[in-house]
C-alpha cells in the first residue's frame, strides 16, 4: 500500500505543501495518541477558560491546539495560523507561504463520552505583506488543500489538494498513513439526512419543510423512506457521508437570535466543502455556495447543507420557493 508522502510525491503540488501536509500528518498522530490514552492520561474533562466564542475548553482542546501551533510554526513555511481556540490570528514564520485555519478537536462534547473526534484543516496561500486578520479572509475556492483526522476504531485522514479525494488510515504498528482509499466519491442520490431535530421548532420554513417531507417517507412527496443519523461531531457526520452518501446540515436556527449559525467557516465548513465537493458532493448555506462566501472575520459562522449532490439540489429547491404566505410554525 501507498504511504502518505508516496503519495504526495506522485500529486502535482509543491514540495513545500508536501512537507506541511507531513507536518499536519505527524502531529495527527500525536494527537491521536494522545486522545487514545484518554482518561489515562489525564486529558478528559473542562478547564475554567472559555474560547472566543464563549465554549468552554476541554482539556484536549488546549493540548491538541498547542500541539498544532507548535508544529506549525516549527514547520518554516506557515505565515500564520487561525484556530477555532485562538482569539486572534497567530503569527508563524515571516516567509511563510501559507496560511493553515483549524479546529484541533471538532465534537469536543463527544471526548468524555470515548465517542468520535477529529482535527479539521484548510491551508491557503499567504498572501504578501503584514499578516493581520484580513490575510485570512479568502474565500473557500481559495484553499490550496485541506482535510481531517478521524479519531474513531481507526485513525484516518482524508485529504484533498483539489485532486480528488485520498483516504489514508493509520497503521498502528507501524505508524505509517497508508492509502486506502485513492478516490472517495460521494453516491448522487441518498437515503439518509443528518440534523440535530431537537432544534427542528428554531428552524426557517424552508429547513422545516424540507425535513418534514423527508420524515413523510413513502406516503409523502418523496414517495421514499429516509434514515436519519446524528454523531454530533462535524468531522464524523462528514465522513460518513464521503464513505456511503448522504445530507448532513446544520441549518440556520432563531433558538438564539444573536447566533443563527453554528458551524464555523473558515476550518469546519470551507475545508469540508472543498472535500465534498472534490468527491463529487454539494456544499451550500441554502442560498449561497460555502466555498464562494467572502469571509468577514475569521470565527464567521455559516449555515451548512452539504453531501449527495442530488439531495443537495433538491434542499436548494425548498429553499428558492417563497414561503411568506404559510403561517409560521
Ligand atoms: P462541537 O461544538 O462539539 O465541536 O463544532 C461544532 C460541533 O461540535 C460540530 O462538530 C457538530 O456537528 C455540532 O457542533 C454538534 O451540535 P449539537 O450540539 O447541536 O448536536
Ligand atoms: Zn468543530
Amino acid at each position: 500500500m501507498q504511504t502518505l508522502a508516496e503519495n504526495l510525491t506522485s500529486q502535482a503540488i509543491s514540495p513545500t505543501l508536501e512537507k506541511l501536509i507531513l507536518t499536519l500528518a505527524n502531529t495527527s498522530k500525536e494527537i491521536s495518541h494522545a486522545v487514545r490514552h484518554g482518561a489515562l492520561a489525564g486529558v478528559l474533562g473542562a478547564t475554567e477558560q472559555e474560547n472566543v466564542q464563549g465554549e468552554t475548553q476541554k482539556k484536549l482542546d488546549i493540548i491538541t491546539n498547542d500541539m498544532l501551533k507548535d508544529a506549525l510554526k516549527a514547520d518554516g513555511k506557515v505565515r500564520g495560523i487561525a484556530s477555532e481556540e485562538e482569539d486572534y490570528v497567530v503569527e508563524a514564520d515571516a516567509n511563510g507561504e501559507f496560511l493553515v485555519c483549524f479546529d484541533p478537536l471538532d465534537g469536543s462534547s463527544n471526548i468524555d463520552i470515548n465517542s468520535l473526534v477529529g482535527t479539521i484543516f484548510s491551508v491557503l496561500p499567504a498572501p504578501a505583506g503584514e499578516l493581520t486578520e484580513n490575510s485570512f479572509l479568502q474565500a473557500g475556492r481559495n484553499q490550496v488543500a485541506a482535510g481531517y483526522v478521524l479519531y474513531g476504531p481507526s485513525t484516518m485522514l482524508a485529504l484533498t489538494t483539489g485532486q480528488g479525494v485520498q483516504l489514508f488510515t493509520l497503521n498502528p504498528e507501524t505508524n505509517e498513513f497508508l492509502l486506502t482509499d485513492g478516490a472517495m466519491a460521494i453516491s448522487k442520490d441518498t437515503g439518509e439526512f443528518a440534523i440535530n431535530m431537537s432544534n427542528q421548532r428554531f428552524w426557517e420554513a424552508p429547513m422545516q419543510t424540507y425535513i418534514s417531507d423527508l420524515l413523510l417517507g413513502k406516503i409523502g412527496p418523496r414517495e421514499k423512506s429516509f434514515n436519519m443519523r446524528w454523531i454530533a461531531a462535524m468531522v464524523g457526520d462528514v465522513h460518513r457521508v464521503l464513505c456511503r452518501g448522504g445530507i448532513f446540515t446544520y441549518p440556520t436556527d432563531n433558538k438564539n437570535p444573536e447566533k443563527p449559525y453554528k458551524l464555523r467557516l473558515m476550518y469546519e465548513a470551507n475545508p469540508m466543502a472543498f472535500l465534498v465537493e472534490q468527491a463529487g458532493g454539494k456544499a451550500s448555506t441554502g442560498y449561497e455556495t460555502i466555498m464562494d462566501i467572502q469571509p468577514t472575520e475569521i470565527h464567521q459562522r455559516v449555515a451548512v447543507i452539504l453531501g449527495s449532490a442530488n439531495e443537495v439540489d433538491m434542499c436548494l429547491e425548498y429553499h428558492a420557493q417563497d414561503y411568506s404566505e404559510e403561517p409560521s410554525l
